[in-house]
């Protein structure tokens, strides 16, 4: 039977696609809890159309699983070190399980100091960066994060990659509104647009990356074939990756991007870095109307023009999601059910 062509789109329910991710990733290794945080931030992504980390990232998951180069049945391990300050050996496994063990001892922390740092190392992180900050606006909190993946990107000025791609997110209440969220790498495109953009046969805009000669270029093959990206916004977004470095390895006791060697686990793909988690109770602030301020901040920027918010986009499709089904390719769909049996 011919394969069916990928442009067909089936949709699916957010709780029966979070379900079948859940299967996937425990028919390839994980444990149950392993398995829920990863399928929810996965499935998440691809509910709100943020495609680079939705279940276009699935392969990359299994065929890291199956490398033994992250260890699916890790159990973190949570250490209470300070007033503000708690850390977790993710034991190997990835971040969000270790986040999640985490989570409350950490907003314990963040109401009774007003700020609280979560520091994980030993930490795969191959997500969307939001997933992890949202929720904490969503309780009136503010939270930003960080984390550093492989290195890929060329420091500005430099001649060859040293730093990751290395989001940063962002997130706030905002008064009778969704929270205020960004979530940017701080390389000129992602590494996972990079590659669906090769997938696709695209050309990218100069700017994005260079050739394994150093020299600028538009294809995104050569960037992801001995070339590396650039970082955004030159020296300064160079500076910020700079920054995530610091936050995400230095303090957390994770690996820079640089430091870790997967050659001998073909097939891996998850960065083995670390991630800093700051959060705050505004509840703290002078007045206690932190939310209202938000709300003052977006209607100014909207009277002087801005009309598309950062996180914006997301929030529309998730409601596009909620009415219709989460959309993805039939042959996606396709593939993740044979995954969750095979
Ligand atoms: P984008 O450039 O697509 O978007 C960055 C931010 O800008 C988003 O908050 C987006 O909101 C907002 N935005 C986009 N366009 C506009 C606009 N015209 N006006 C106002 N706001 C806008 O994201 P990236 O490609 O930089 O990153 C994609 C994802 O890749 C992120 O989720 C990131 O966490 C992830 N990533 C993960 C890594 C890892 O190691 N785990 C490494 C690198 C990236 P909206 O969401 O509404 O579009
Ligand atoms: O898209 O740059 C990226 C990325 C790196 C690790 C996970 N996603």
């Amino acid at each position: 039977m011919p394969a069916r062509p990928d442009t067909a789109v089936a949709q699916i329910q957010f709780a029966d696609l979070q379900a079948l991710l859940q299967r996937v990733f425990v028919r390839h290794g994980t444990s149950e809890a392993v398995a829920r945080a990863l399928a929810f931030n996965c499935a998440s992504a691809q509910r709100d159309g943020a495609h680079s980390h939705g279940v276009f990232r699935i392969p990359g998951y299994v065929s890291t699983l199956a490398s033994g180069w992250v260890d699916g049945q890790a159990v973190p391990e949570v250490t209470d070190v300070a007033s503000a300050f708690v850390r977790v050996d993710a034991k190997g496994g990835f971040a969000q399980p270790a986040l999640a063990a985490a989570r409350e001892l950490l907003l314990e922390k963040a109401r009774s100091a007003g700020i609280a740092v979560l520091a994980i190392h030993n930490s795969h992180h191959f997500a969307a960066l939001w997933p992890d900050v949202e929720p904490f606006a969503d309780e009136g909190l503010v939270a930003l994060s960080v984390v550093n993946s492989m290195t890929c990107v060329v420091p500005h000025g430099a001649r060859r990659p040293l730093f990751g791609t290395n989001p940063i997110a962002f997130a706030a209440p905002c008064a009778g509104s969704d929270p205020i969220v960004f979530d940017m790498a701080t390389s000129a495109m992602a590494h996972g647009d990079v590659q669906i953009a090769a997938r696709k046969g695209e050309q990218l805009p100069y700017g994005i990356g260079v050739d394994s000669e150093g020299q600028p270029t538009r294809d995104p093959q050569k960037i992801l074939e001995g070339g590396a990206l650039l970082p955004f916004g030159e020296h300064k977004g160079s500076a910020l990756s700079m920054m995530v470095e610091l936050l995400a390895a230095a303090l957390t006791g994770g690996n820079f991007s640089w430091e870790f060697d997967w050659s001998q686990h073909p097939g891996a793909k998850t960065p083995w870095t670390g991630q800093l988690i700051i959060v705050i109770d505004p509840s703290k602030a002078e007045g206690n109307q932190f939310a209202v301020r938000s709300r003052q901040l977006v209607d100014q920027m909207q009277a002087v023009g801005v009309s598309r918010m950062p996180g914006e986009r997301r929030f529309r499709e998730r409601e596009a999601s909620a009415r219709e089904g989460v959309s993805l390719t039939a042959q996606e769909l396709e593939q993740l059910q044979a995954l969750a049996q095979g």
